[in-house]
């Protein structure tokens, strides 16, 4: 029999992601507020092959395939071709990993955030390119083994800043999300939808593969992530205006998020306390600038 609740969902069974795959849900959230007059704007990624092979599809909404770096300047193109149409009313969604946001997506994603190009851009952040074997992104955070900073080698700089550089351009909207939170992040792809511009979401998606944990953890690696303070969730209004939407106020230490996951595994205790006094110092920045522009 039909499962009646699963029949409305737009991503439907018969993906071909990991089991335990945090992008999967992250989609199947954003496209329960979107609905099914989206169109999917899908650049080189691991959702690129999530939906199964051709005549297969586990996304019930059209969606276009292109290349790497250009999730941004497409969505703009199909927008423009939209409204040439006069439809006023279709979404339009670019979906891109971290790589595809971060790095070589970064320009595409500037030129259209500076013109204010209306359509929404979603980054689904694993924090590195796992689609090709999880190598090192400006996204994966200090302390972690990729393929590319192996464990007597790790990755020694900061996560990037995407959320500063999207507030830079002055788009309307900006949100940081993760998939542990779902109301707060169903909430935000409304006020996504109905906004207009450019408007940029980033959901921490956690990866079993690439993280080294276990399938049945994703949803308390996401949790764990936001209670930590490793990963706020917030929101930007026209690049200025800040919003906490979610206060851990008793945080849990950076350390139990580390924990769960092996790629953190090789870590020193001192390196572990440089990862905690670097979340703290992050999350004090942040504060202040709520602080001093409040939404
Ligand atoms: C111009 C170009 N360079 C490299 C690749 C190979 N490539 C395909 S997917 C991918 C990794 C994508 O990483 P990310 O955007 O973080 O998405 P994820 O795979 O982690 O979901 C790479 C390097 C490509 N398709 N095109
Ligand atoms: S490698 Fe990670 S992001 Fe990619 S399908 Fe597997 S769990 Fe999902
Ligand atoms: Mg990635």
């Amino acid at each position: 029999m039909m499962d009646r609740k699963l029949d409305h969902e737009l991503v439907s069974r018969g993906h071909v992601a990991c089991p335990g795959c945090g992008a999967v849900l992250a989609m199947r959230y954003v496209l329960n507020v979107l609905g099914p007059r989206t169109i999917l704007v899908l650049p080189a990624c691991c959702w690129s092959v999530i939906p199964n092979r051709y005549p297969n599809t586990c996304v019930r909404i059209p969606l276009f395939h292109t290349a790497f770096e250009t999730a941004a300047c497409v969505a703009a193109g199909v927008r423009a071709g939209l409204d040439m149409k006069g439809d006023r009313d279709t979404n339009v969604l670019a979906w891109a990993g971290d790589g595809g946001t971060f790095d070589i997506g970064l320009q595409a994603l500037s030129g259209a955030a500076e013109r204010n190009d209306d359509f929404i851009f979603v980054c689904y952040d694993n924090e590195a390119y796992m689609n090709t074997g999880i190598q090192r992104s400006s996204a994966t955070p200090y302390g972690a083994w990729t393929t590319t900073t192996p464990a007597d080698h790790f990755k020694d700089r900061e996560k990037k800043n995407i959320m500063a550089i999207m507030a830079a351009h002055n788009i309307p909207y900006a949100a940081t999300a993760s998939i542990a939170f779902p109301d707060d992040l169903m909430a935000k792809v409304a006020r996504a939808r109905d906004t207009r511009g450019t408007r940029f979401l980033h959901i921490l998606c956690p990866c079993p593969t690439g993280w080294k944990y276990s399938s049945d953890m994703t949803v308390a690696l996401g949790r764990a992530a936001v209670n930590s303070r490793v990963f706020p969730l917030y929101e930007i209004h026209d690049g200025e205006r800040y919003r906490l939407t979610y206060d851990p106020e008793e945080p849990i230490p950076a350390a139990d998020y580390l924990k769960l996951q092996n790629r953190f595994g090789h870590l020193k205790p001192d390196e572990i306390i440089a990862v905690q006094q670097r979340t703290d110092r992050v999350w004090e920045r942040l504060m202040r600038t709520i602080r001093t522009w409040p939404a």
